[in-house]
């Protein structure tokens, strides 16, 4: 029966917040999403939306370096929130709309107000199409993710949907108990939400050069997020918890965590993401590898029998 479906009658196409995206596949805000150049290329490759780098409301330069450092199986950073600044990725929205696929904007404030302040002046902005608002960065320091925070969440929520017009969706981090999970979903469950990205990259890991008996990277005396191969697991359990506690609502959940293939893709959709998102992979291989896991993904629905993603969306068994 599977070999009754020719390719190009299979469909990635899917729709955040009610957006339609071409592919579901597209890269996490983070790598190579940071100036006009990288954002251009992206609008240029098969990913199926252009992320930004999560802004703030002035431009900064981040940690120190070496800030980014990739392993056999994944990466660990303290990249800082580098970013150009708001205005920059606010400004380019006009040039990237020219591609055929939504353009969303990351937003991370350094604090509450700036916050606020970033996403009330993006409803200028006809051609932002969406805000995932950072509530993960796990490399400020100083600063605490505020997602393990669950009444800040629910405080910075309550200011942003006062001043947002666009829909406004949430980077997660990682959760690892069932009441936190429980909690999260909760603050969630209280506000719009247009749609969940999970995960942020595993916080304050620690990579040793056995070698030099050191560290691998310089801020935070080594220690840094964690991405790639390593954290799928935790990736999807938060995708599909996350899908189960807040099914009632419109809400997409956007899978991010070891994807790096058709088969890893495939994997988060049945646990319930609408759509997924390459860092780590990306990082690796740049914008080729949204148009390889795209291939792979329609191989696999091919043999299977699916023709669009909503045919195995969330429809993990138990047994
Ligand atoms: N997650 C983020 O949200 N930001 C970046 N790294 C990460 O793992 C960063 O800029 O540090």
């Amino acid at each position: 029966m599977s070999n009754d479906i020719s390719l190009n009658d299979i469909s990635l196409s899917t729709k955040i917040a009610g957006i339609a995206l071409p592919s579901c596949i597209y890269n996490a805000s983070g790598p190579l999403c940071s100036t006009a150049d990288e954002l251009h290329a992206i609008g240029k490759s098969a990913s199926g939306a252009i992320l930004s780098k999560s802004a703030t409301l002035a431009k900064r330069a981040g940690n120190p370096s070496p800030r980014y450092i990739d392993t056999k199986w994944g990466s660990i950073n303290s990249m800082g929130l580098p970013n150009e600044g708001y205005e920059l990725y606010a400004n380019l929205s006009n040039e990237l709309n020219a591609y055929d696929k939504p353009y969303f904007m990351s937003v991370s404030g350094m604090s509450f107000d700036e916050n606020v302040t970033i996403i009330k002046e993006l409803a200028n902005f006809e051609h932002i199409s969406a805000i995932e608002l950072n509530l993960s960065c796990p490399n400020v320091p100083g600063k605490p993710q505020a997602g393990y925070d669950f009444e800040q969440s629910r405080s910075l929520l309550e200011a942003v949907f006062a001043v947002a017009t666009k829909p406004i969706g949430v980077k997660l981090p990682p959760y690892f108990d069932m009441p936190h999970f429980e909690m999260m979903a909760s603050v969630l469950n209280d506000f719009p939400i247009a749609f969940a990205t999970c995960i942020n990259s595993i916080g304050n890991g620690l990579v040793i050069d056995t070698s030099l008996e050191s560290v691998v990277i310089k801020p935070k005396h080594g220690f840094g997020g964690i991405g790639g191969d390593f954290i799928k697991p935790t990736a999807l359990a938060n995708v599909r918890k996350f899908y189960t506690l807040l099914s009632d609502k419109k809400l997409a959940i956007i899978g991010c965590g070891g994807i790096k293939n058709g088969m890893d893709a495939f994997e988060h959709i049945l646990c319930g993401a609408s759509a997924v998102q390459i860092g780590t992979h990306f990082m690796r291989e740049g914008t080729p590898c949204f148009k390889t896991i795209e291939n792979e993904l329609k191989s696999i629905m091919k043999e299977k029998g699916y023709h669009s993603i909503d045919d195995f969306k969330g429809k993990l068994k138990d047994i």
